[in-house]
């Protein structure tokens, strides 16, 4: 009986001290994280099991104004944690009763929130920048929303009209909390204010609200070239209209020393009448008598011209080489190297190869010519917009209004897959 007791005695000793030992741990590992919150995380190393947040919006005008940058981390408690662009969205917003709703922040956290959200509501995360381009006025009482066209990384275009006129109109909204997303608008819109032309996709406006920027255009209501690729196939006169067209864009571009640096069948946009316009000019460099060449790669690997790939000084005809590979996707319904890897192609490509028809026979003397004249490696040998739109195979295209049924058809062809 003695030793019956005794181990239970024993049992019970070893199982309280387990219990209050790990009790014990748990206690003082908290009151550690509590003081780790208020400390900046040094480098890329962040307290365990806290979840920071670094207030983008914020950081955003302080780069503007030119000041260092200055990282502002805000704490949320770890199991509430909240899908960071929902936080970013909602913050300047948030009452203290949504806020305690949504987050349900234990008491010196949520204190830290307020604190970080009165900021925000006295100093709006809006770059000097933005509020020098756009307008002053009320978007949503100017424009009345039809629909969503797309929605992606970038933000949301919709369709919608101008309520006093009843005109078609394009928005595109993008978040000035995501920071690239609305460097690359805020690009847009200055090159399309300083350049309107009938191949080029026009600005209307601009608009701050909120946290988002507004930019207003015109609506293509025949989709993209893209579209058209994917599901009909254009006759070389077809081809031809569209090469014409996108020429006649470039080639204002680059007599205003724009560079597209984008050119690709997505960023091409028609109208059901035949209109070819070029579109996103996120990517888009002004040129300047102190700047004549670019050095950065930007743009999309396939259309990407080897001068961007071997990282050498580039100007216009890097949009050239880019519109030949366009012009190839219009022959194959795909540019090549398709079923490469990114990687793969920018080797392919920095290592003298040059894209060619997958059958080139089937295609006319003329059409192989005005795509080796595009595709021509050495920049300076690369004709120019001005010249390709002297080539032959431009002179013989047909008028724009031959692309309507093709445009309808695309349509046609998407609606039915819809419903
Ligand atoms: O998502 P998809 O490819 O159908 O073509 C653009 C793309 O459509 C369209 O918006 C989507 C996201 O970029 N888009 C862009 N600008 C437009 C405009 N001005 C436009 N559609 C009509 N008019």
């Amino acid at each position: 009986m003695e030793g019956v007791c005794a181990a239970a005695f024993t049992a019970f000793t070893v199982a309280y001290s387990g219990y209050f030992f790990t009790h014990l741990a748990r206690h003082i590992s908290r009151a550690w994280r509590e003081s780790a919150l208020w400390k900046r995380p040094k480098g890329r190393k962040m307290p365990s099991k806290v979840y920071l947040l670094q207030l983008q919006g914020l950081s955003m005008q302080h780069q503007a104004e030119g000041q260092r940058q200055h990282l502002l981390w805000l704490p949320l408690h770890p199991r509430k944690r909240l899908k960071r662009r929902k936080v970013l969205m909602n913050l300047p917003l948030l009452s203290a009763q949504a806020q305690s709703k949504h987050h349900q922040a234990p008491p010196p956290l949520s204190w830290h929130l307020q604190e970080l959200q009165q900021k925000a509501l006295k100093e709006p995360p809006v770059p000097k920048l933005a509020k020098m381009l756009v307008s002053e006025g009320d978007p949503e009482a100017e424009y009345t929303e039809l629909e969503t066209i797309g929605k992606g990384g970038f933000g949301t275009v919709c369709m919608a009209v101008e309520t006093a006129t009843g005109e078609e109109v394009a928005i595109k909204k993008i978040s000035l909390l995501q920071e690239s997303g609305s460097e690359l608008c805020l690009n847009e819109i200055q090159v399309m204010r300083g350049n309107k032309h009938a191949n080029l996709v026009n600005y209307v406006d601009s608009y701050l609200l909120d946290e988002e920027l507004w930019l207003v255009m015109e609506y293509m209501d025949g989709g993209s070239l893209h579209d058209v690729i994917r599901e009909t196939r254009l006759a070389e006169g077809e081809i031809a209209a569209v090469s014409r067209e996108c020429l006649q864009g470039l080639d204002f571009l680059h007599s205003k020393q724009v560079i597209h640096r984008d050119v690709k069948s997505h960023n091409i946009l028609l109208r059901l009448d035949g209109s070819v316009k070029l579109a996103d000019f996120g990517l888009a460099a002004q040129l300047t008598a102190e700047q004549s060449k670019r050095r950065s790669a930007v743009g999309t690997t396939y259309w990407m011209a080897p001068e961007i790939f071997t990282r050498k000084l580039y100007g216009p005809k890097v949009d050239i080489w880019s519109f030949g590979i366009v012009g190839i996707e219009m022959v194959e319904g795909a540019p090549p190297y398709r079923m490469k890897t990114s990687r793969t192609v920018q080797e392919l490509i920095s290592s003298g190869g040059r894209p060619k028809l997958q059958k080139p026979r089937q295609q006319s003397a003329w059409l192989r010519d005005f795509l080796h004249c595009c595709l021509e490696r050495d920049e300076d040998r690369r004709w120019s917009a001005q010249e390709l739109l002297q080539h032959p195979f431009v002179t013989s295209a047909k008028p724009t209004s031959e692309l309507t049924p093709l445009i309808m058809a695309t349509q046609q062809f998407m609606a039915s897959r819809r419903y």
